[in-house]
């Protein structure tokens, strides 16, 4: 075990401290090697309750991220334009005044909804930000608040506010006691689980087969996970959704629904879902009729089951119905709430039934230019891009990015690009200079990982097990640097005084963010009654707290404490997969289908500066099936322009066995291009972005974009 104090390691320190992986949602407890005060190993720490000594290659590059050249470490400010731009250090004080003047004179000239915020997806990975970053967020009172969520999970919230009445409220597998996954449109061997906290992911497939159990996946490429799977099937992108009302179909039809008490309007589901049948979900998704059949059964035989779909069934174009359709299969197969089946896990802090975050909301306004609903009190990442660009009252003139890529991460990126370009002014909350942040007038780079305190206030909750664990920061931080919440806590107060508020609420303001995120903690934790600060600082490598459990229907937060099997929202959109399933044929002339991919060794667009993480074969391909090749005469290895209505890209094309005929995939994250950084060294992370090709106007019902399923042509250049 390694020796853990509460402060940072002295300055040349020898031996090992307990730290965290933050980079994905696995959330792995590390053990370092720090030899004369330098990081020279990481492992996985063997003691932890959860990840029990897991790590995968990412965990081995925290420390890279601290020791970057590349990464920014003082405030700094651009001069000039374009390509000559260049960028000049300015103190703290100086950057946050400039800031915050800028911000509320642009708020003062054309209201609050002219400041547009993006958040990004590290602020999960971070708790300065829940409990300092969200209060800035509020101070701003815009309505024009967007974030990643929207290109990535906002299905499942939007489902779970309607069904559980609270849109954090998400049962997960119980991976470790299933005898039966089903998996679609994940890849938790490569992504190590989202929405499911599930470290050591290999492993526990492993022990899943070992004891006799299955996992099915559903996917358009053979992918790692597929690979490790006991059955794969092939499905053509978008069309899961009739797949699942087919699966529901079968399961009412044979009389095999076992739905539990606490649930509602069981017919009206078996009306939605009466056209379904499996020969009609057989032509739009490749899945023969019998195979959809025989899912269901095995599902409904299994001794348990749970059925799980991320990242392929939310950001497609039916993502919402997916995830309804998915919750309904683990209600009326009798695996809701119960072991082995799905469970929610009930975290030390629990941030649903306390309501610190709220249950959800929608429609409470409305997208200017396109007239979107909000969720949330969010707007579709693929509309910053016209609320930017379009005049007129309410128009976004100034943006606040927090730890977020969205010229690579959303839809038309390279629109969204040269909006940000006409832009009066713009802040980026971020450690690196990248895509996004180039564009801005001022960098905040907030400290790292290993220098600061972690708690995880989100992921305990998704995991599948429940644990509590708090990592002191590894590393002081430099004297002239500044945490994230401390960042948040100054802007906040700049932004209140400029704005004019009273100084009774900026009293209130000021006391409620004096306190550190780990003051805050322990506080939440002492009123949790689950365990206490002091507790998890004696047992750094995290305390058990057991596994899950039936919790239901207890902690339904709907009115009524129960569930509504067929929430208006989304069944609304059910009529449009039958339509969209109705008139599937061919293909279009050589039309082919653009999916995305996750590689171990990525972190959505960063992580790309670190040489451990950039070696090795080339990955930013375009995959192709070897027929689909021949089809155009293409040969393997050759540049080809794939075209969509957004935009056209130029990329090299390898020949994939493992994809389904008819589909190509990309990664997302690559096509970096800001010169005289590691980023556009590396060959390995050369590329384009996918997000040039994807469509801002292709959204599901909740708003998310719909990423996967893009209609495409590839041609030789
Ligand atoms: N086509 C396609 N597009 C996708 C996806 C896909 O599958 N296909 N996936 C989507 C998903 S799931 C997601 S979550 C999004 C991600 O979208 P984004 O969140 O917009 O992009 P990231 O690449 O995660 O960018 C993270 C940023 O945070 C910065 N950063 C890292 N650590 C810190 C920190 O501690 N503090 C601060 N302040 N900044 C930090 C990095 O430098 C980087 O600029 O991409 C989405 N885009
Ligand atoms: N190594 C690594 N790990 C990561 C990340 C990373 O960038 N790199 N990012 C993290 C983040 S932010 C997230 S949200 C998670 C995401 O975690 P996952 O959702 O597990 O990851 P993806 O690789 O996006 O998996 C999506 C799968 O859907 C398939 N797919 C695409 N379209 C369809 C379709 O229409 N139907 C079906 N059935 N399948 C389809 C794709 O082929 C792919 O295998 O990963 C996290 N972990
Ligand atoms: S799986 Fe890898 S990236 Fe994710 S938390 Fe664990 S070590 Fe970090
Ligand atoms: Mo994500």
């Amino acid at each position: 075990m390694g020796l853990l104090t509460e402060d940072p390691v002295p300055p040349g320190f020898t031996g090992t401290r307990l730290g965290v992986c933050n980079l994905c949602e696995a959330i792995c407890g590390i053990e370092l090697t720090l030899e004369d005060g330098t990081v020279t190993g990481i492992r996985g720490n063997e003691a932890d309750p959860l990840s029990r000594g897991y790590i995968c290659p990412k965990g081995v590059s925290m420390a890279d991220v601290y020791d970057d050249p590349d990464r920014l470490r003082h405030p700094i400010r651009r001069v000039g334009d374009g390509p000559d731009a260049t960028w000049e250090e300015l103190g703290w004080d100086e950057a946050l005044d400039l800031v915050a003047d800028r911000l509320v004179a642009t708020a003062k000239a054309h209201g609050p909804d002219a400041v547009g915020v993006y958040l990004g997806n590290p602020n999960a990975h971070s708790v300065g930000f829940a409990t300092h970053g969200v209060p800035f967020v509020k101070s701003l009172r815009t309505r024009n608040r967007f974030s990643a969520s929207t290109v990535d999970q906002i299905p499942h919230q939007f489902v779970a506010w309607q069904m559980y009445g609270h849109q954090l409220l998400l049962p997960v597998p119980d991976l470790d006691r299933t005898s039966y996954f089903l998996v679609l449109g994940a890849n938790p061997m490569a992504s190590n689980g989202s929405l499911m906290t599930v470290p050591d992911f290999p492993q526990r497939v492993r022990d899943l087969k070992a004891r006799g159990g299955r996992m099915v996946v559903l996917d358009p490429r053979r992918t790692e996970t597929a690979k490790v799977a006991t059955e794969h099937h092939f499905v053509r992108p978008g069309s899961d959704a009739a797949v699942l009302l087919a699966m529901l179909h079968v399961l009412l039809e044979e009389g095999l629904a076992t739905p539990p008490a606490y649930v509602d309007n069981l017919d009206r589901v078996a009306g939605l879902v009466a056209d379904f049948t499996p020969e009609l979900a057989a032509g739009v998704s490749g899945i023969p009729a019998d195979t959809i059949r025989t899912l269901v059964r095995d599902l409904a035989a299994a001794e348990s089951a749970a059925v799980y779909g991320r990242m392929g069934v939310s950001t497609h174009s039916f993502g919402s119905v997916c995830q309804w359709a998915i919750q309904v299969l683990n209600l009326l197969t009798g695996n809701f709430d119960r072991e082995g089946g799905v469970l929610f896990p009930e975290p030390a802090v629990d941030t649903v039934g306390r309501r610190i975050v709220g249950p959800g909301h929608h429609d409470v306004w409305r997208s200017r230019v396109r007239d979107i609903p909000e969720f949330a009190g969010e707007l579709p990442a693929a509309v910053m891009r016209e609320e930017i660009e379009t005049e007129g009252d309410g128009q976004i003139r100034a943006m606040v990015t927090i730890a977020g890529n969205p010229v690579l991460s959303t839809p038309d990126g390279a629109g969204l690009a040269r909006a940000l370009d006409g832009l009066d002014f713009m802040v980026a909350i971020d450690i690196y200079l990248n895509e996004t942040t180039r564009h801005a007038d001022v960098i905040l780079p907030p400290t790292t990982a290993l220098e600061r305190d972690h708690y995880d206030l989100v992921f305990h909750g998704f995991a599948v097990r429940n644990t509590a664990r708090f990592t002191p920061a590894v590393f002081a931080k430099p004297e002239d640097a500044r945490h994230d919440w401390e960042i948040f806590g100054d802007l906040t107060e700049r932004v209140q005084s400029r704005a004019g508020v009273g100084i009774k609420d900026r009293l209130a303001t000021k006391a409620r963010l004096a306190p550190s995120p780990a003051t805050v903690v322990a506080g939440l934790l002492k009123t949790g009654g689950r365990t206490t600060m002091r507790a998890l600082r004696k047992n750094p490598e995290g305390v058990d707290l057991g596994p899950l459990r039936p919790t239901m229907p207890e902690r339904l937060q709907t009115a009524d404490q129960r569930i509504d099997l067929a929430p208006a929202l989304v069944v609304a959109d059910v009529p449009r997969v039958l339509e969209a399933a109705l008139a599937a044929g061919a293909p279009q002339d050589g039309e082919l289908l653009l999916i995305g991919r996750r590689h171990k060794q990525d972190c959505n667009s960063w992580l790309h500066n670190t040489s451990r993480l950039t070696r090795g074969r080339p990955r930013h391909h375009l995959l192709m099936h070897p027929d689909d090749l021949a089809a155009r005469g293409l040969a393997d290895g050759a540049v080809v322009r794939v075209s969509s209505r957004v935009g056209a890209v130029d990329v090299e094309v390898s020949s994939e066995d493992d994809m389904m005929r008819g589909v190509v995939s990309l990664p997302h994250g690559y096509g970096h291009q800001v010169e005289g950084t590691r980023l556009t060294h590396a060959s390995t992370v050369a590329g384009v972005s996918i997000n040039d090709l994807t469509d801002p106007l292709l959204l599901d019902v909740s708003g998310n974009a719909a990423l996967n399923g893009v209609p495409v042509t590839v041609r030789p250049v």
